[in-house]
């Protein structure tokens, strides 16, 4: 059955992996650049405006975020990579926590997905392809979600989503989104997607 998304809360905001959530639920973990719209992503699934804290200053999500949905599965906010401007202390903070999310968490077989925001104008950068590349290596399971795609006009974005799809960087057979919490693209495909790889619905 689907989620209710009227039974949401914030179960956990991790600043370190000894605080990640340890229970038996299904985990959906949003990655990608600082800025490219997870936390606008998470919001958007929850049909919410703000549960998810949202920002044009890159490098808003410092903590691991686990919103609990439903008691059926968590959707797990990280922060971004690749913001060159959060420097020493911080950046070693950040770069530890979403790490360790991934290499270093005991929980790490409920990761059911991750959900992988590439900007579909821009396309993968040399940070996204250091990510798709690592969890090729450790073959984890992963949906690719083109964002902002209401910022090209109908022939671009076929031509970017084409070129983007044919990539060989990623994984044969792997599921693209193309994406935008301005037209609402893509919303109601990953909401399936997510609760049929939650075994939730058929
Ligand atoms: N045009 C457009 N803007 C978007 C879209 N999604 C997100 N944005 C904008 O992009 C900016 C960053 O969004 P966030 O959701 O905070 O990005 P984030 O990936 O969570 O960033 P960090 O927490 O820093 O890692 C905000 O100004 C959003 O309004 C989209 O689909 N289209
Ligand atoms: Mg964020």
């Amino acid at each position: 059955m689907k989620p209710n998304l009227h039974n949401i809360t914030l179960a956990q905001v991790a600043g370190t992996k000894e605080q990640f959530i340890d229970d038996p639920l299904y985990q959906f973990a949003f990655s990608g650049r600082s800025n490219v719209g997870k936390s606008s992503l998470i919001n958007s699934l929850l049909e919410r405006k703000a549960i998810a804290k949202v920002s044009s200053n890159p490098g808003h999500t410092i903590t691991v975020n686990f919103f609990n949905v439903d008691d059926k599965l968590y959707l797990v906010d990280l922060p971004g990579y690749g913001y060159a401007k959060r420097g020493g202390k911080d950046k070693k903070q950040w770069a530890s926590v979403t790490d360790s999310y991934f290499t270093q968490n005991p929980n790490i077989d409920k990761l059911c997905s991750i959900i992988q925001l590439v900007d579909l104008k821009i396309g993968p950068t040399v940070d996204d392809k250091g990510m798709i590349n690592f969890m090729n290596n450790l073959n984890l399971p992963y949906i690719i979600v083109a964002t902002k795609s209401d910022k090209l006009k109908k022939l671009e974005f076929q031509k970017a989503l084409t070129k983007l799809q044919t990539n060989p960087i990623f994984r044969e057979g792997t599921k693209f989104i193309p994406f935008s919490i301005k037209t609402g693209l893509g919303k109601v495909e990953l909401q399936t997607e997510i609760y049929r790889r939650a075994k939730l619905i058929i």
